[in-house]
């Protein structure tokens, strides 16, 4: 989880400094350092923050295989590790299955996917997944304009 550590050690001093009282304080103890684990957690960057920069090779884009990169970033420029994804690209018109794809991590927040595109047009690709704090991802990019070959 993308928690504050130096809130948790906090809450965790208060705890050790009230172990040896009373039943009682030891409770208000444990309750203020959940409230602060809560307030140190509220400080964490929503899902909102994650950027994500979409790169499609080869250019310009032909109908057969490509490869889609996404490389997550947080609010303070950081690459965003460890998260699972996978891909969905659909066509914009109606009447065509959507192609799914696996998604590799190859460099630290670096995400790599192959797709095959199969008809020229106007594509979506869906972004799916789970990021390292548990987070639900789903972010949607548009693909115009695909070439026939
Ligand atoms: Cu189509």
């Amino acid at each position: 989880m993308s928690l504050n550590w130096s809130c948790l050690l906090g809450a965790e001093k208060h705890i050790r400094s009230f172990r040896n009282k009373s039943f009682h304080i030891r409770t208000l103890g444990a309750a203020v350092s959940i409230l602060l684990w809560i307030g140190c957690n509220r400080q964490a960057a929503p899902p909102s923050a994650l950027a994500i920069a979409f790169e499609v090779t080869p250019q310009p884009v032909h109908v057969g295989p490509v490869t889609v990169d996404f490389t997550l970033t947080d609010a303070a420029s950081r690459s965003v590790t460890g998260a699972h994804l996978t891909t969905e690209a659909d066509m914009t018109h109606a009447g065509m299955s959507p192609v799914f794809a696996t998604v590799d991590e190859r460099q630290p927040g670096r995400y790599e996917s192959a797709l095959k595109l199969d008809m020229a047009g106007d594509w979506v690709i869906q972004l799916h997944g789970t990021l390292s704090t548990g987070e639900k991802l789903e972010r949607q990019f548009e693909l115009r304009n695909v070439r026939p070959n």
